[in-house]
C-alpha cells in the first residue's frame, strides 16, 4: 500500500464514523472528491506499467458475464455446471490464474462467461490480480457475484472493490449536463428537487475538481457520489446479480437470513446442479435481450433464427450484425411488431429503436 492509499483508507474510515446531515455535507463533498481525485491519479500512475488491462479474451456470442468473487466459492464448478467450459476445481485457493471462457447456450441466445481468478479485499488497489479481474468486468455486460453461502459478508466487501474501479452495479446513469465555458462562473439548475444535497456543496465539489465556469442542469435527484461520477464521467453502468453458491451447505434458518442480508440472491448448489434452471433465467433476463427477426423482401421471415441483440438495438445495430456494408447503404427499413404503428412501416433514421419481437426488412442501394 502507498502512502496514497493509506490517506484514502484514513478518509473513508473518517467518513464511516461521521454522520451525513446538512452540518456535515460540504465536508462529505470534500473529502469524497479528493478521494476521486487521488484515486484517478492512483490509477493514471499504474496504467502504463502493465496488469490492469485484463486478458486478450475475445468477446464471443451475444453477451458476455462475467463471475466475480472470493477464491474457492464455486466459480469454477458454476462455470462447468452451466458452460460447455472446463475449468480447473479444488479446494484449496488461486486454482485459476488465467481468464477460461465458456459457452452457455439458452433461449436461441449463446452467452459467453468469464472464470477469472478470485479477487480479495484491497483488489482495485492492485492485490493479487483485482485489478486485471476487474479490469475485465468493466467490459462485461453483466456482473455475477458469487457468494459462498456460509460466508455472506463477503459480498460487502467485492462490492466496494468492483465500485472502487468505477462499475455502478444496477444503476441507472443520473442525468447531468455539464458544460464547460471559459468566464461566467457557475451556473446551476436543477430540473427536480435536490433532497440529498445543496446547490453549495455541489458548487464546491465542482471547484474541487477546478470546474469554475460552467452551465450545469441536474435532471435527477442525484446524491455526492452520483454528482461527483458524472463529473468524472468513465463510470460503467452494468446489470449484476447476486447469485449463492453452495447451498446444499446450509438450512432454511440460514436461508432466510441470506434473504434478509443480500439484495435479490439467487440460490444455487453448483456441485449438486440445484437452482441451475432458475440462476440461467435470471442471466437471460438481466441481459436485455431482444430478438428481431430479418424478412428478405417478398418472403415470410425467418421466424426460426432471430437476431438476438441488447438493448438498445437500433436498425443501425441491425445493419452491423448484418453486413458492415449494410449501414453505409441504408435506404429504408419496413418493420412489423411493437416498434411499428401498422403493419410494414417504412422507417428511414438509422436510430430508429426495435423491440422484441419486432420483423425487419432492409432495403439497401
Ligand atoms: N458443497 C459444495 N461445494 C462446492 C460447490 N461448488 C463448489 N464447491 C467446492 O468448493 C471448492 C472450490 O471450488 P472452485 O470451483 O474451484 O472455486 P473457485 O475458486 O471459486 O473457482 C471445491 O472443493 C468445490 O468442490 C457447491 O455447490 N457445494
Ligand atoms: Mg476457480
Amino acid at each position: 500500500m502507498t502512502d496514497q492509499h493509506e490517506k484514502i483508507r484514513e478518509m473513508e474510515e473518517a467518513m464511516s464514523k461521521a454522520k451525513y446531515n446538512k452540518s456535515t455535507e460540504h465536508w462529505f463533498g470534500l473529502m469524497k472528491s479528493q478521494i476521486a481525485k487521488l484515486r484517478e491519479k492512483i490509477e493514471k500512475k499504474t496504467a502504463g506499467k502493465g496488469g490492469g488491462e485484463g486478458w486478450f479474451v475475445k468477446k464471443t456470442g451475444n453477451a458476455t458475464v462475467i463471475l466475480v468473487g472470493f477464491p474457492s466459492v464455486g466459480k469454477s464448478t458454476l462455470l462447468n455446471a452451466i458452460t460447455n467450459a472446463k475449468s480447473k476445481v479444488a479446494a484449496y485457493e488461486f486454482t485459476t490464474l488465467d481468464c477460461i471462457p465458456g459457452t452457455l447456450n439458452y433461449r436461441n441466445a449463446k452467452i459467453q462467461i468469464l472464470d477469472v481468478p478470485g479477487i480479495i479485499s484491497g483488489a482495485a488497489f492492485g492485490r493479487g490480480r483485482g485489478k486485471e479481474v476487474l479490469a475485465m468486468a468493466r467490459n462485461a455486460d453483466l456482473v455475477l457475484f458469487v457468494i459462498d453461502a456460509l460466508h455472506p459478508e463477503h459480498f460487502t466487501a467485492l462490492r466496494k472493490e468492483v465500485y472502487d474501479v468505477g462499475i455502478r452495479i444496477n444503476q441507472r446513469q443520473p442525468v447531468v449536463k455539464i458544460v464547460k465555458t471559459t468566464k461566467g462562473g457557475l451556473s446551476m439548475n436543477s430540473t427536480v428537487k435536490l433532497s440529498k444535497v445543496s446547490y453549495d456543496t455541489l458548487a464546491a465539489i465542482l471547484k474541487e475538481f477546478k470546474i469554475m465556469n460552467a452551465g450545469v442542469v441536474i435532471r435527477d435527484d442525484v446524491d455526492i457520489d452520483q454528482f461527483i461520477d458524472c463529473i468524472e464521467g468513465n463510470r460503467k453502468y452494468v446489470p449484476g446479480i447476486i447469485c449463492v453458491n453452495k447451498i446444499d451447505l446450509v438450512g432454511d434458518k440460514q436461508r432466510k437470513q441470506l434473504h434478509e442480508i443480500l439484495p435479490n440472491p439467487i440460490f444455487v448448489s453448483a456441485e449438486k446442479k440445484e437452482g441451475l434452471q432458475e440462476l440461467k433465467e435470471k442471466i437471460y433476463n438481466s441481459l436485455n435481450f431482444i430478438r428481431v427477426y430479418l424478412k428478405e423482401i417478398n418472403k415470410k421471415p425467418d421466424l426460426d433464427e432471430p437476431m438476438i441483440l441488447t438493448k438498445p438495438a437500433t436498425l443501425k445495430t441491425v445493419c452491423e450484425h448484418i453486413h458492415r456494408d449494410f449501414v453505409r447503404k441504408f435506404k429504408f427499413a419496413r418493420v412489423w411488431g411493437k416498434s411499428a404503428k401498422f403493419p410494414g412501416q417504412q422507417f428511414r433514421n438509422l436510430e430508429k429503436q426495435l423491440e422484441d419481437g419486432d420483423v425487419v426488412e432492409i432495403h439497401i442501394r
